[in-house]
């Protein structure tokens, strides 16, 4: 037996997203965001599943804390509801809303839990949708604006931020293939929203740190490292421009500023992106941290017949070797290594911050109340086993958070797939602690565990 120990500042958590756990979707002034457009529109969302009610932490924050205290976590991540502050998504800020995530700090302050919210986490007002969504370019500006709204009203209390998360999933799933919101699918409309996503990134970042140069401030990418499906050259080339596009088209934006060339021709499609005189320069945001979300791998493939990017999954999420959770992606934990080792190695060793890890199993509550959900316990072992090498092998990771604390809107798929470490029954809002929050839980307590 060894003991695995991490180092010593490093921070435990858990994560979450308001859009899946808050309800309260028109409570206090809320206003409707194109989530709630996109669950109240019959055939979106299996079963006709909503985040009307969801885990209803708008009104049971408090228990949530309080289960982030006894699981010993030092971190809580959480996101802001854009609508909740702005409800048209412009003009003043909403007292109310901006009330309950003082309210929500306030109690992570008193646990001595270090509160670590995201800006953004999906749910644009659904006003600014009406105007155009993200493939209007106006729309950075506004996330600019209120980007500094939140800041100044948190930013005496709240040091850590992240100000996206996974942008190239919410590009992607809303605008190319329709499977979130807005449901739209349309190559152009997504490589416009690529686009005034990343000056939003500039320009919210600028934004916060004019309203406190001290904040630390990163963005949670989704991250998955890239591998030839075949032992080939064309594969493995395929393998670089997925990895290209699919981890760098915000992170490389955001640091370098400028685009990395994902086509097969080494070029990006700046004027599909609709690139105007500098913005190379307003897209920069030198992050203090890079947020890493990451559950699996992605096998790649050549496609000879395109000549654009010419690359894709050979399988879907992940590859066939490893077992699979419940949602059907391969458990792979090496993924997490090499991803970390890779960012470190390309970006000049950053401040690294795991902001998403998890998986969904369904394990329910035995005839004792107890849920043994030994899977995720081994899920959770072997992918932060993972992170310990890549810190072994120079990474600077900073923390872990699990996805998720609680059962909760899985997006497309409702209430179906469950990444909790808390059990949380969607008729009464009780909430259970599984096995692998008390594994996890203790893993805080001691900073490591044995192997
Ligand atoms: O639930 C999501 C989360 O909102 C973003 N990252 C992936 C999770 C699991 O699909």
């Amino acid at each position: 037996m060894a003991r695995l120990l991490f180092p010593e500042d490093f921070h435990w958590g858990a994560a979450t997203a308001s859009y899946q756990i808050e309800g309260a979707w028109n409570e206090d002034g809320k206003g409707e965001s194109i989530w709630d457009r996109f669950t109240h529109t019959p055939g979106n969302v299996r079963n006709g599943d909503t985040g009307d009610r969801a885990c209803d932490s708008y009104h049971r924050f408090d228990e949530d804390v309080a289960l982030l205290r006894n699981m010993n976590l030092q971190s809580y991540r959480f996101s802001i509801a854009w609508p909740r502050i702005q409800p048209t998504g412009k003009g003043a800020a909403n007292a109310k809303g901006l009330d309950y995530y003082g309210r929500l700090v306030d109690a992570l302050l008193d646990a001595g839990i270090r509160p670590f919210p995201t800006l953004y986490h999906w749910d644009l007002p659904q006003p600014l949708e009406d105007a155009g969504g993200w493939p209007h370019r106006d729309l950075a500006g506004r996330f600019g604006d209120y980007a500094e709204i939140v800041t100044r009203s948190l930013g005496d209390r709240v040091s850590d931020w992240m100000i996206l998360n996974e942008p190239n999933v919410f590009t992607a799933c809303g605008y190319l293939l329709g499977i979130h919101a807005p449901g739209r699918r349309s190559l152009s409309d997504f490589l416009r929203a690529v686009h005034t996503v990343n000056l939003a990134h500039g320009d919210a970042f600028r934004a916060m740190k004019a309203v406190r140069s001290d904040l630390r401030i990163g963005t949670a990418f989704n991250f998955t490292p890239c591998e030839p499906h075949r032992d080939s050259d064309a594969d493995a080339e395929a393998a670089e421009r997925w990895h290209a596009f699919v981890n760098e088209s915000f992170l490389r934006p955001a640091l370098r500023g400028a685009y990395p060339g994902f086509f097969r021709d080494g070029s990006a499609p700046l004027e599909a992106l609709a690139v105007e005189e500098g913005d190379a320069e307003r897209m920069r945001a030198p992050l203090d941290f890079v947020g890493v979300n990451l559950y699996t791998r992605t096998i790649i493939q050549d496609v000879p017949e395109d000549d654009g990017l010419g690359a894709r999954p050979a399988l879907p999420f992940g590859g066939d070797e490893g077992p699979k959770t419940d949602f059907g992606w391969e458990v792979w934990p090496d993924a997490l290594r090499t991803m970390l080792v890779r960012i470190s190695s390309d970006y000049e060793r950053p401040e690294i911050e795991i902001t998403e890890n998890g998986c969904s199993y369904g394990d329910r509550p035995g005839p004792d109340g107890r849920v043994r959900d030994a899977r995720r316990v081994e899920f959770y072992r072997s992918y932060l086993e993972a992170v310990h090498r890549a810190i072994q092998a120079g990474a600077d990771v900073r923390g872990y958070h699990a996805w998720s604390l609680l059962d909760n809107f899985e997006w497309g798929e409702g209430y179906e797939q469950r990444f909790g470490l808390v059990w949380v029954d969607f008729e009464t809002g009780e909430r259970t602690p599984k096995d692998s929050a008390r594994w996890l839980g203790q893993t805080a307590a001691e900073n490591g565990f044995e192997v």
